[in-house]
């Protein structure tokens, strides 16, 4: 197989700015996929590997967790999964040559969309201690590698063992059982720097941390409120049931920083009318709130109501719900009153009139949805801010009926199963009480590090080894300096990976890669081509199963890399697991799940099933409440302001339209105007001439926070845009070096990758740092 790799990393040099676009899909959505797909795998492969992206006997698409419409469309997917197929299916290839070539250094040096763009990894590849380039290795050494090293340790909790939420279901159960037979319950994932927020406020106030709507829910809405998220470029079948919601007559309110082109309007690339019109238009509202201002909002919408229902009693509270089902109403209710306009109309940049605007669509609305990803996530009081919209929520009921709840939009493909599969630092006791009387151990119950606690524990040499099941540690998390010298100063890294990228170039003493087959690869064991099964954002289980030839004939799939590596580590003698019955078959493990996890009764049977199953969630079935008080919980958040230091900017870090987290697709962000560059602030016009600065200005992003420390992210282009005052964005990863460890979400412990607080200074300005 030849490598069609680029020759040189681009860089910047052709960077062109022009104005950002009002509308999202269209005819240049489906071009900008076709041409990207077929530059990776040529045109016939593109239309055979495209047609099988969420059909029923294809493969899950590995770009987003939204779920899969029951009536599909020839072509259900959209630019930005042909984008994720394209960049797994890609015929360009990463050989035992290509590292040969390469050494650690230069590797380190690359631009992540260039190492991206190197290919699918075909070979299982060892650096030795001390060595400056990775050298090719057996599968059995390999896993002989990490047994020694396991074995090493002082013990087992110094060993981490990340998860990236493309991992199938059957992959992160054997996972997480090895990581709790070795005895400890370090599992990081990447939830904890994503959706922990949602998932630690929604467990406390309704008794599990998933949403509660499905997608005919959404259909059905009345109101659907989409606050921090952007879907356009990170969800973009979502547009469909928005528009679709919009054709019954719902109302969109969008609640969002910055003007994104999918909030206000989207022409259907699934409907001829749509690619070619102009489109529906999806937000009737838009509220540009500052960040981190949707605490305030909701805080304001509740007092709202609170007053209606003075002014109107028994007209517009649910008092039967709130009697019947929830907890805590008085208290909250008590301070909500209290809520001043002054605060709120502060933290969120509005005024009263827009945010009364809005409210007048919440009450003229039975059923409401109210959907969020990372803008509400990211922020230092996320689970406050949660719990505000769960408040909202239940004040009208509109949690466990048709057509309103809460809907958390995962990341992810599957970050939400692996969750469910056990893959989680503080295991509740119910599952590891199952898992043990399973399996015949005793699960470690002490609760293990999470993506931060693992940074912090790698720097100070208390965890040595680290594992990664996909994804790509060192640069989707924060703190870019502080976590490229953590994983240095392990003894031993490895990354079960299918692209090469960062986590590669930035290892411990010794590193492994091991390369893994993809969704859309068949997976053919002895007994038979396997299949693998994901849960969707709204709790749907489904089979996923990959039909291409695989990338490499020395590929190993997750669940057989998983089942070799638990073997070679607890002895082959080890009778308590049948790891090679599960690797032949993966029933075998099916069979374990259901057994093990509630929801997964008959899991083999009924997965099989078209459409495959729902999973149990009491609040939406039922109206049963799992909390501590059996009851939804109102609680009581007092208002976190986000206020910035005289002459300071608060920075958002998200993504551009051609990336997947850290996978760089391409270096333009079609809907913000971008093009052929990544190195760009937006910043309102306003605040650049208040440092006397223009539009095209190269500057320094330095990052202030209360540990002293300055962190610096040179050389970004400012570009005019209309965010609101004092808020600015730039692109993740490259701003990740700016984000402090230590700033974190309470009680979830995310990082607040979107509440930096930074000055500009002009570039260069500073003396040049090493490294
Ligand atoms: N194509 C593509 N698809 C993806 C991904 C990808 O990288 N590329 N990533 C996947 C993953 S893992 C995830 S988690 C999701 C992420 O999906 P999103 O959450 O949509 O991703 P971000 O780019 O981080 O965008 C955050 C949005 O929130 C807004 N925002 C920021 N701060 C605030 C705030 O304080 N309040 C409000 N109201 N809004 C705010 C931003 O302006 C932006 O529109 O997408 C998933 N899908
Ligand atoms: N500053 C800032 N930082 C952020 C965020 C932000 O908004 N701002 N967002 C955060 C969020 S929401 C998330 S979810 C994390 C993402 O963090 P990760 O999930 O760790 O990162 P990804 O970029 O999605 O991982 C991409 C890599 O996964 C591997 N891969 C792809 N498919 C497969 C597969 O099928 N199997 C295996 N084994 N490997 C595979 C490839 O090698 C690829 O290079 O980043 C977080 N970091
Ligand atoms: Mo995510």
């Amino acid at each position: 197989m030849t490598r069609t790799a680029p020759v040189e990393d681009p860089g910047d040099a052709g960077l062109r700015v022009g104005p950002p676009k009002d509308y999202a899909a269209g005819i240049p959505a489906v071009a900008s996929s076709l041409s990207h797909a077929s530059a990776q795998m040529g045109v016939r492969r593109t239309l055979l590997t495209l047609l099988r992206v969420n059909q029923k006997e294809g493969f899950d698409c590995p770009g987003c967790a939204w779920p899969e419409p029951e009536h599909r469309h020839r072509a259900e997917f959209c630019e930005n999964g042909a984008k994720a197929v394209a960049e797994e299916a890609t015929v360009r290839r990463v050989t035992p040559e290509f590292f040969a070539e390469h050494g650690l250094e230069e590797l380190a040096g690359r631009s992540d969309y260039w190492l991206g763009q190197q290919g699918r990894l075909t070979s299982p590849m060892y650096r030795p201690a001390g060595g400056t380039h990775y050298r090719p290795i057996t599968w059995e050494d390999a896993f002989a590698v990490v047994a020694r090293e396991l074995a090493a340790l002082d013990g087992p909790d110094q060993a981490a063992f990340y998860t990236s939420g493309r991992a199938s279901n059957e992959a992160a159960f054997v996972y997480q059982l090895f990581v709790r037979l070795l005895g400890t319950n370090n599992l990081p994932d990447c939830s904890n720097m994503c959706h922990e927020s949602s998932g630690s406020a929604l467990v406390e106030t309704i008794g599990i941390g998933k949403g509660s709507v499905t997608l005919e829910d959404l259909h059905e809405a009345d109101l659907i409120l989409v606050v921090g998220q952007n879907p356009g470029t990170n969800h973009p079948r979502m547009l469909s049931a928005l528009e679709r919601a919009k054709q019954r007559g719902a109302r969109v309110v969008a609640v969002n920083p910055l003007p994104e082109a999918g909030l206000l309007r989207f022409k259907n690339p699934q409907r001829p009318s749509g690619m070619l019109g102009g489109g529906t238009q999806l937000a009737d509202l838009f509220l540009q709130i500052r960040l981190g201002g949707d605490q305030a909002l909701f805080q304001a919408f509740n007092r709202l109501l609170l007053e209606a229902e003075d002014d109107a009693p028994g007209t517009v509270l649910d008092a039967s719900f709130i009697a019947g089902h929830t907890h805590g109403f008085e208290e909250f209710a008590g301070l909500a009153r209290t809520t001043s306009w002054e605060d709120v109309l502060e933290a969120t940049g509005l005024s009263e009139e827009e945010i009364r605007a809005a409210f007048r669509e919440v009450l003229a609305a039975e059923k409401i949805v109210v959907c969020w990803a990372m803008g509400l996530t990211q922020h230092r009081h996320s689970v406050p801010t949660i719990r505000e919209v769960v408040n909202f929520l239940l004040l009208r009921g509109n949690i466990g009926r048709p057509g309103a709840g809460l809907c958390p939009v995962r990341g992810h493909s599957n970050v939400q199963g692996d969750r469910t599969m056990g893959i989680h630092e503080k295991p509740g006791e119910d599952f590891l009480d199952a898992l043990g009387a399973e399996f015949g151990f005793a699960p470690p119950r002490h609760h293990g590090h999470d993506a931060v606690e693992t940074i912090r524990a790698m720097r100070d040499g208390e965890v040595k080894v680290f594992v990664g099941l996909g994804g790509n540690f060192v640069a989707a998390a924060p703190d870019t300096e502080v976590t490229e010298r953590a994983l240095r100063a392990c003894r031993l890294t490895v990354q079960i990976s299918t692209k090469l990228n960062r986590s590669h170039a930035v290892t411990g003493e010794q590193a492994l890669i091991l390369p893994c087959l993809g969704r859309t690869e068949a997976d053919s064991r002895p007994w038979g081509p396997q299949l693998v099964t994901v849960e969707d954002s709204m709790g749907m289980v489904h089979l996923s199963r990959g039909r291409l030839p695989p990338a490499s004939g020395h590929l190993l799939s997750e669940v057989a890399i998983i089942c070799r590596m638990a073997r070679a580590a607890l002895g082959t003698d080890d009778p308590r697991v049948p790891w090679q019955d599960f690797e032949a078959h993966y029933d075998h493990i099916r069979d374990r799940v259901a057994r093990v996890i509630p929801g997964f009764e008959e899991f083999n049977a009924r997965v099989r099933q078209p459409g495959g199953f729902a999973l149990p969630h009491p609040p939406r079935d039922e109206r049963r409440f799992t909390t501590a008080t059996g009851r939804a919980n109102f609680t009581v958040n007092p208002l976190e302001i986000l206020r910035v230091p005289e002459g300071r900017l608060l920075l958002q870090t998200l993504r551009s339209h051609d990336q997947y987290n850290t996978t760089i697709y391409g270096l333009d962000d079609r809907y913000r105007g971008i093009h052929q560059g990544r190195r760009v602030l937006f910043v309102h016009r306003d605040d650049l001439t208040a440092r006397g600065l223009v539009d095209g200005d190269l500057v320094d992003i330095v990052s202030e926070y209360e540990d002293g420390v300055e962190r610096r992210a040179p050389g970004f282009r400012t570009v005019a845009f209309p965010t609101p005052r004092g808020c600015c964005a730039a692109y993740f990863p490259e701003t990740n070096v700016l984000v402090p460890l230590d700033s974190t979400a309470a009680v979830s412990n995310t990082p607040t990758s979107k509440s930096v607080v930074v000055r500009l200074e002009p570039a260069g300005a500073a003396e040049p740092t090493a490294g």
